[in-house]
């Protein structure tokens, strides 16, 4: 099918503050991600693919918007809403998080970010954190103040990102820690630099904090970039498969919990503080959970892009799963994946089976993640 639909640009979904600056630079493809355009490609995903991994990238994730928390509850708010223990969370630090529903399905799996006592920011991946967050809030007599305030993260991501880094604020960038962030000015322009990203490639992830300032800041990062052959670019599909990261609405929603998706490494039933999904994920850690999330390699058959959707896993003609996004791999020259399955650990067999377009290839689960190299 050679017929390629378009996203028709409007007033109603928001633009970014780097959206001019993203045409401007070619970019190809968009998404909606938090009701905000968001990039998706420029020149191909398998060419914005090889320069993440080779050089370095520009991207626009403001559609990660952000969740102001903030008053005398904001710490014991945050520990209500998600099963992680955040009280370890020290000021300039960043943690994951899943966000948790009274029976234990997750709402989002967001980065925490600790601005001050009792001041975060939730930087949120595609769902309705702020209402979701104020219906809590006013149920439960918090003391907070909830708001999306005027911050809009870019994400410098690849191998050269530290030297590009360094040409703009200096030697510290070099230092800052994984998931450890800074106020900062770039020339007058607020942000918050932080050390993370949605790849498996060192980067950083910079804090706009003036929407006004958006195109003037991705021409100061680009220019600081030529050097090492800086490209712009978008969150990559292949990367986060290929190092095992999730995709909230791909790979979980509100049907899964965090036992499901193989993320109880993000639970902690023993916690001190209170949380809204403790009864719920008590009952299934005791139950013992019956599914997992895996990664996948399909034998034989070669995608180009992207699988069409959501495929059913087979065992001996009976479904047991499905796929949740799956690419081909340049680097790894396979077609590799993430799947969910409804069967014990127990059972599972070496082979699947997964129809693609009424054929069946073979398939095998694999360790996660299929590559590190951060
Ligand atoms: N950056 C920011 N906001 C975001 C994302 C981001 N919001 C939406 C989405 N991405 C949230 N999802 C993730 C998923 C994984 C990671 C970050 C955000 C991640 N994981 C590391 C890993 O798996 O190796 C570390 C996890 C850990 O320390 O426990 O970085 O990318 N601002």
């Amino acid at each position: 099918m050679n017929f390629k639909p378009e996203i028709s640009f409007g007033t109603r979904i928001r633009k970014s503050p780097f959206f001019e600056s993203t045409m401007k630079w070619g970019c190809k493809g968009f998404t909606v991600y938090n009701k905000m355009y968001m990039p998706t490609y420029y020149k191909s995903f398998v060419d914005d693919y090889w320069s993440l991994v080779k050089d370095v990238t520009l991207w626009d994730v403001a559609g990660e918007r952000q969740v102001e928390i903030k008053g005398n509850d904001a710490e014991k708010f945050v520990e209500y809403i998600t099963p992680r223990d955040i009280s370890e969370c020290k000021v300039g630090q960043c943690m994951y998080v899943l966000l948790t529903e009274k029976d234990g399905g997750i709402v989002n799996d967001p980065v925490l970010l600790k601005l001050a006592q009792n001041h975060y920011w939730l930087s949120i991946a595609d769902s309705d954190v702020l209402l979701w967050c104020k219906g809590i809030a006013s149920s439960k007599h918090f003391e907070i103040e909830l708001n999306e305030p005027d911050v809009s993260p870019l994400s410098l991501q690849g191998p050269q990102a530290p030297n590009v880094m360094e040409n703009i604020v200096g030697s510290w960038a070099r230092e800052l820690k994984f998931f450890h962030f800074k106020n900062y000015h770039i020339q007058d322009i607020p942000v918050v630099i932080a050390r993370s990203g949605w790849s498996g490639e060192k980067g950083y992830e910079i804090y706009l904090c003036d929407g006004k300032l958006g195109n003037e800041l991705w021409e100061i990062i680009m220019k600081a970039g030529e050097e090492f052959n800086i490209a712009p670019a978008s969150p990559s599909q292949i990367s986060r498969i290929e190092c095992g990261m999730l995709s909230y609405g791909s790979d979980m929603s509100i049907k899964e919990n965090p036992y499901d998706v193989s993320l109880g490494r993000l639970v902690n039933l023993n916690k001190k503080a209170d949380f809204l999904s403790r009864t719920a994920l008590m009952e299934i850690k005791q139950q013992g959970n019956t599914r997992e999330l895996v990664g996948i390699e399909i034998l034989g058959e070669i995608f180009s892009d992207y699988t069409p959707d959501h495929l059913p896993i087979y065992i001996d003609e009976k479904i047991v799963g499905k796929t949740t996004s799956c690419v081909f791999s340049p680097q790894l020259n396979k077609t590799i994946g993430l799947a969910l399955l409804n069967i014990k650990r127990n059972l599972k067999p070496k082979t699947i089976t997964v129809n693609i377009n009424n054929k069946v290839a073979e398939a095998k689960i694999c360790k996660l993640p299929f590559l590190r190299n951060k």
